[in-house]
């Protein structure tokens, strides 16, 4: 077997004695071209309807946009997809458009971590797939107007930034947030030769990991001027979560050693008092960060990016049963909710957001252990996302996995991340070479070509 880990997070990678589910073979090509037609149908109403914006509303047919001027989020997490599906003429348009309109001299406040996912990672890993030097000049020229959220006393970074003054607020933040910030800049360093990225955004985990709690869990919110915990809630769930995979994938990208024996300290106390065994499989829910003691037995769509994270670890009997916890999650109601209570096997909270991580999951899974029941999977998610989120104008998101109730918006990471992965799933072609690939928190490819 392959393992995606040239270091020794792999060394738990066993053998795995699970089956394989005995239905016959599936049809790996015509369903990749399948999904490249469900993404031409999304990006042909985005350039109908909301051209120039950074995303769109598929059932008012018009467009949002998250600041007072686009940043054209859409264009920027798209862009690799099209190169990855072999969409040339559209990645040339898109390409042409981005180099001559995408500016961040704007006095408008960002978010530090959405901004720095999909717009900083868009922007390096189309510098990569392209070769092309503008690229890389927008990407140290967004890096270089994000770097002053990091001057507070701790160096913990504010959440919002302004990209022409450098003023920033919010001092409220998470894990999560100041914690998914190493693969793009430490990748901003790796290409431009200057240090300074990598070190900031490294210092930051360190931060975060200085902080945890005697039994070696995080909380879910601090306040990044005083460093201080504003509550002790742990999980691997929104606002911790890219946190936990961050330090997986820097340590392999970088060959870090500090983020590998954080992980590693994080994955033993994860294991120790915020997995759960119940009698519908494993789990991952909630517990104390200082007593861990359970609290709430919740997991959720955004969790499901956790059987990823153990697959890359090496630990595949548990990567596998968790995905198969997931599976039951996205079934029970047809599709899977933003929350779910494992204990009474229910929707929590019913909305859904279009999220990708649980077919990133089966991406994972499947390269790894080439175990088919991965591409059965990605089949059913992809079956329920045509049957319930499919509008004549791309794709909706939910108010109600219950009622199947529409919600209109698509997020530019649909794009980015969920039809990203469905392809590189099923097509037969391998575009990319997963094992030599680390893909950031919005699935933009990062190849160690340092
Ligand atoms: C994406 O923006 C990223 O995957 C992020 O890490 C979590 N939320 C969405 C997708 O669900």
């Amino acid at each position: 077997m392959k393992c995606a880990l040239p270091v020794l997070l792999c060394i738990s990678l066993l053998p795995t004695q699970l089956s394989a589910q005995t239905e016959g073979p599936i049809d790996r090509a015509a369903l990749a071209a399948e999904v490249k037609a469900e993404f031409m149908h999304s990006w042909n109403a985005y350039k109908k309807y909301a051209w120039g914006h950074d995303g769109l509303k598929p059932l008012s047919k018009s467009y949002y946009d998250w600041y007072a001027v686009p940043l054209y989020l859409t264009p920027l997490d798209a862009f690799d997809t099209m190169i990855l599906m072999g969409l040339t003429k559209e990645a040339d348009t898109t390409k042409a458009f981005l180099l001559k309109n995408l500016s961040f001299d704007h006095d408008i406040y960002v978010k530090n971590f959405e901004i720095t996912i999909r717009a900083l990672g868009g922007l390096l890993s189309a510098y990569q797939l392209t070769s092309e030097q503008r690229f890389l000049d927008l990407a140290t020229d967004l890096g270089d107007r994000l770097l002053p959220v990091f001057l507070s006393p701790t160096g913990l970074p504010y959440v919002d930034v302004n990209l022409k003054t450098g003023q920033v607020r919010g001092t409220k933040t998470n894990p999560g947030e100041v914690g998914t910030l190493l693969v793009e800049f430490g990748t901003l360093s790796m290409l431009t030769g200057n240090p300074k990225y990598y070190n900031t955004a490294k210092n930051v985990l360190l931060q975060v990991y200085e902080r945890r709690s005697p039994i070696g869990l995080v909380g879910t919110w601090f306040d990044c001027e005083t460093g201080e915990w504003l509550d002790t809630d742990s999980h691997v769930s929104a606002c911790i979560d890219s946190y936990y995979e961050y330090l997986v994938k820097c340590a392999i990208l970088f060959d870090d050693t500090d983020c590998k024996i954080m992980w590693r300290t994080h994955w033993q106390a994860l294991d120790t008092y915020v997995l759960d065994t119940t009698e519908t499989g494993i789990w991952y829910g909630h517990a104390d960060m200082n007593t861990g003691k359970r609290t709430k037995r919740i997991f959720g769509a955004l969790d499901a990016y956790f059987p990823a994270v153990l697959a890359l670890s090496g630990d595949i009997p548990r990567a596998r049963a968790l995905q198969e916890s997931c599976l039951k999650m996205w079934t029970r109601h047809g599709i899977e909710p933003e929350t779910f209570d494992y204990a009474k096997m229910e929707a929590a909270s019913p909305r859904f957001f279009l999220n990708p991580e649980i077919i990133e999951s089966a991406y994972y899974l499947f390269k790894i252990t080439r175990d088919e029941k991965y591409l059965r999977m990605g089949k059913v998610f992809f079956d329920s996302l045509k049957t319930y989120c499919r509008t004549d104008a791309g794709y909706a998101e939910l108010k109600s996995v219950l009622t199947k109730e529409k919600s209109d918006r698509m997020e530019s990471y649909f794009l980015a991340e969920t039809l990203k992965y469905l392809y590189l799933l099923f097509t037969p072609e391998d575009p990319i070479d997963f094992f030599t690939t680390i893909f950031n928190t919005e699935a933009h490819p990062i190849r160690r070509t340092w």
